[in-house]
């Protein structure tokens, strides 16, 4: 990465061990480490940033104010659509910049104590003097990395949950910070969700937001509800409803009996009662690609030999006991391929001794892979 090697916790925690670090702060309070990573640069240029801001299938908002009043435009935008550099007071926010971005993606290494099915995306700002998107509250726990430039954060727990009526972003109404911090290039803010923040450009600078989704109960149901019903295996559930010796009904026809809705119950129970299908659509969920990003198709391995592989910066590859899922799909496989392709997630890339280790049906999984851009030869 630019000649600068990454660095690994406790130096990046500020002294504490991952384990600490995840007992005493992760969703709990903040913790702000100086120097978490001497000598950080940014993963690319400002010109690199704009030129994504340009692109549709990425994520960008500018973000500009003048005193109270905030104006917020979503991208794609083009160069001459950004105000020019010497104007104080504007931001552009491009989400999604490890996908993109193959330096960027690597700054993500040093994060992976905390599980993959957290991660969400690296995002980065760049402000001019001034620049801020106003005090407000994620649903997310962040690693706010400071890369160039300086940047005030206040901080402060939430009380008051209120956002100011009208504005284009969601700006706390009363904001209380506790503390404040000037973060200097390589400095990092960790914040648990929900904790107020408001962080303002000391001249030019720019931040990565290395931020980790926490989903909602909601979410999960609506996504996992839908997949096990896709999923569903009728034959298994080939249970008609009876209503033998059932009561006439009388004068209320249209009430829907209560046996129906004892029956409904009933096979949704049962159908939970095995945890395999909700673990698979889980797995799917947490490994489907975001919506903007695409593969370009490769080449499988040539002749029957398999080299090293290395996961594609797009790809999202997680695991569970009876699965592997990589980019939404979910693949069993028998224990001795499993054994090595879960070390293919867990590090990113096999060697080539241990490609040569899988059995017919693994060797195939990454030939298809392959194929689909999903792996590429190392
Ligand atoms: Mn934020």
């Amino acid at each position: 990465m630019r000649g600068m090697a990454s660095p690994t916790p406790p130096a990046l925690l500020g002294g504490l061990s991952p384990q600490q670090f995840m007992r005493r702060h992760w969703q709990r309070k903040p913790l702000l480490v100086r120097q978490a990573w001497p000598g950080v640069k940014p993963p690319l240029t400002r010109a690199a940033l704009f030129a994504l801001a340009g692109r549709d299938d990425v994520e960008s908002r500018l973000v500009t104010h003048v005193g109270e009043q905030w104006t917020l435009r979503r991208g794609p935008m083009p160069r001459r659509a950004l105000p020019p550099l010497a104007q104080p007071r504007w931001t552009l926010l491009v989400q999604g910049v490890d996908l993109h971005d193959e330096t960027a993606h690597a700054m993500l290494a040093p994060f992976r104590f905390v599980a993959d099915a957290r991660f969400d995306d690296l995002m980065v700002s760049y402000a001019t003097d001034g620049g801020g998107v106003g005090a407000h509250v994620d649903a997310y726990d962040v690693f706010l990395l400071q890369v160039h430039g300086r940047r005030r954060w206040r901080v402060g727990a939430v009380r008051d949950r209120r956002f100011v009526e009208g504005a284009p972003l969601k700006l706390l109404r009363r904001f209380e910070p506790t503390e404040e911090w000037l973060l200097e290039p390589g400095d990092m803010l960790y914040l648990p969700p929900m904790w107020g923040h408001d962080g303002i450009a000391v001249g030019e600078c720019m931040t990565a937001s290395i931020g980790f989704r926490a989903p909602t109960q909601a979410a999960v149901l609506r996504e996992l509800m839908e997949r096990v019903g896709e999923s569903l295996d009728e034959s298994a559930h080939d249970v008609w409803y009876r209503d033998a010796g059932a009561a006439a009904v009388g004068a209320t026809p249209a009430r829907i009996p209560s046996g129906l809705q004892q029956f409904a119950r009933t096979a949704c129970r049962q159908l939970l009662r095995d945890p395999r299908p909700l673990q698979h659509a889980l797995g799917q969920w947490l490994t489907e690609p975001k919506a903007e990003v695409w593969f370009e198709a490769g080449r499988p391995n040539p002749s029957r030999g398999c080299g090293a592989v290395r996961l594609d910066r797009r790809s999202r590859m997680m695991y569970d006991a009876q699965r592997l899922y990589l980019n939404g799909e979910c693949v069993a496989v028998a224990p001795a391929d499993a054994r090595i392709l879960r070390m293919l997630a867990d590090h990113h890339r096999l060697s080539a001794s241990d490609a040569r280790r899988l059995g017919r049906a693994g060797r195939a999984l990454i030939n298809q892979w392959l194929t689909h851009g999903w792996l590429r030869g190392d």
